[in-house]
């Protein structure tokens, strides 16, 4: 059982100035609306509906924190999240490019989600999912340029492999590769980013991401689980910044 099967529903913020006052390392999803963020969470978490995960594009539309230890999941599940147990959270964020969102709520969200990628400190890493038949949108590149500078680390996790036959995903995974090494700070060092194939629906790929984010939340894959219990389908109900880094980053190399 991973850790990350541990993940409760914690907070759901609209607001930067609303992020949770918490020091645990954080790892964010972003990604295109309809990417699969939601569902990624869902599946890496072993929980259906811990995530909003919807057909209807522009689902998720806070962003909504979900926490790693500080609860017995499985036993006592509607106990309180003992808030400086928590070792780590998951961000679901908005999508972006909804084009059905009114000029003004995109005009936020896009100013929103580029200041928390550029200046939220606990944020240990980014998740861009991706489908992996669109590789790499405008919106997607932006992406890569806010965060790049801050110097942490990129996952790409391609979804929806399951919709490519094996060439084309093993093509789409080459051309994300090439995009992300394109990258480079003003010294001529790449930047730490990675990318994977991954399909929720044929549950491709989930061992490698779940390393991965471990790996990024600093929680060890074998480390002791906080309790021995399975949930696979609960609904929980629910439902300081820092500057830029110094690094510039321009493409291409
Ligand atoms: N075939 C296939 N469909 C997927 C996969 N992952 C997600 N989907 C579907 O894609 C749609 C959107 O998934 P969500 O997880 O809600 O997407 P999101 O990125 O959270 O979207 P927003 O909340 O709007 O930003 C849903 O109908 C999912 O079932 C996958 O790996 N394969
Ligand atoms: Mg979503």
């Amino acid at each position: 059982m991973s850790q990350l099967w541990q993940a409760r529903f914690f907070t759901t913020v609209n607001r930067l100035h609303d992020l949770p006052d918490t020091q645990a390392p954080e790892v964010a999803f972003a990604g295109r609306s309809n990417a699969g963020k939601s569902t990624a969470i869902n599946v890496l978490c072993n929980q259906k509906k811990l995530a909003f995960a919807s057909r209807t594009p522009g689902r998720t539309q806070h962003i909504n924190y979900f926490s790693i230890g500080g609860a017995q999941v499985g036993q006592h599940r509607k106990d309180e999240t003992r808030v400086d147990e928590i070792r780590a959270f998951l961000v679901d964020l908005p999508g972006y490019g909804y084009a059905e969102v009114s000029g003004s709520a995109k005009d936020h969200w896009q100013q929103l989600l580029g200041d928390y990628v550029q200046r939220r400190e606990q944020l240990a890493a980014l998740v861009l999912i991706i489908d992996a038949r669109r590789p790499f949108t405008p919106l997607d590149t932006q992406m890569l340029e806010w965060f790049a500078p801050t110097g942490k680390p990129i996952h790409c996790i391609l979804t929806k492999a399951d919709k490519l036959n094996r060439n084309d995903g093993a093509n789409a995974l080459r051309l994300a590769r090439t995009v992300l090494s394109s990258y480079v700070d003003e010294d001529g060092n790449t930047f730490p980013f990675t990318a994977q194939l991954f399909s929720a629906l044929k549950r491709t790929g989930i061992d490698e991401a779940n390393d991965k984010i471990l790996e990024l939340l600093g929680l060890s894959a074998d480390a002791p689980d906080a309790d021995d219990g399975i949930v696979t389908d609960e609904d929980p109900g629910n439902q300081t910044e820092k500057s830029p880094g110094e690094r510039g980053v321009s493409p291409g190399q």
